[in-house]
């Protein structure tokens, strides 16, 4: 592959274009990962390719939530473990979750790749993979319904990466709280998860490991008030306004509806 110059404008995001492309390579990744990643990459332009206040407020209840949960579970597809598989598997460890490999485009040998990759940035036991464990969640019609018995299948909280609507919304008839992270604000699953984080997954990942670091000693009931006080609606129609206002100030424009929001 070809060399990233550290001083090319767009250097980072190349780099993670040339990571993700890689993962296709070794089978992690299928090829609608990476239109998947194009249009995640389209949204985050239009975030200004930085984490808002309004996304952190999301991380923090997120984070809060997966404190709280008995049975917290990470659902991790191709494009999650060729981007942050060791702050995945980092996530992991510091709030006590399990790593579950669950693939729209599923097969055998990726699913086994996905876990080697995990183990390999330091996951120990990965869900998920093959059939001993497996059940099938009747809801769901794509191959995302193999669920793992000792994981999604019981979790009280799942954390999922890059969805596809249907699952998330399974998910939900099954009474699970699902926190979900995905650049667009207008996805079907970010709008039926109970916490969305309209954020790029690599640096909302980093920034939920540090968050849980701090909120680790915090009292179950603040825990508890974070998660009961965050309304999913609201901050995604502040993502969206965020986007709406951004777009008009880089068009010159500044609209009295729009402004009194909050900065990025
Ligand atoms: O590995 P598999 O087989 O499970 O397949 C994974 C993909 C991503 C192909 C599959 O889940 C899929 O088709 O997903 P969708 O329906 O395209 O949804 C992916 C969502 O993630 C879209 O709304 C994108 O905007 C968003 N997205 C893409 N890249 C990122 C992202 N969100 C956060 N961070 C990103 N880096």
């Amino acid at each position: 592959m070809e060399e990233i110059f550290p001083g090319h404008p767009r250097a980072e995001s190349l780099r993670i274009r040339k990571r993700i492309a890689e993962a296709m390579e070794m089978g992690i990744v299928v090829p609608e990962g990476l239109t998947a990643h194009g249009r995640g990459e389209a949204f985050d332009y239009l975030i200004g390719e930085k984490t808002t206040e309004v996304a952190k407020r999301a991380i923090e209840a997120s984070a809060a939530a997966l404190l709280m949960a008995s049975h917290p579970v990470i659902s991790v597809n191709g494009n999650a473990a060729a981007l942050v598989p060791s702050e995945l598997v980092e996530l992991s460890k510091i709030c006590g979750a399990k790593l579950e490999v669950n693939l729209f485009h599923r097969s055998f040998r990726r699913e086994l790749l996905i876990a080697e990759h995990l183990k390999k940035h330091g996951g120990g036991e990965i869900l998920g993979v093959g059939e001993e464990n497996a059940v099938r969640l009747p809801e769901i019609q794509s191959e995302r319904r193999k669920a793992d018995r000792r994981g999604i299948y019981k979790a009280d909280v799942i954390l999922v990466p890059l969805e596809d609507g249907d699952r998330t919304e399974a998910l939900k008839r099954m009474g699970k709280f699902v926190i979900a992270i995905d650049l667009n604000p207008l996805s079907r699953t970010a709008r039926a998860a109970d916490i969305t984080i309209v954020d790029n997954i690599v640096r909302a990942v980093p920034l939920m490991v540090e968050i849980l670091k701090e909120m680790k000693s915090k009292p179950t009931d603040v825990l508890r008030k974070m998660v009961k006080s965050f309304d999913n609606e609201a901050n995604l129609a502040e993502s969206l306004k965020f986007m709406s206002r951004r777009l008009l100030e880089l068009a010159g424009e500044t609209p009295n509806y729009l402004s009194g929001g909050t900065k990025g």
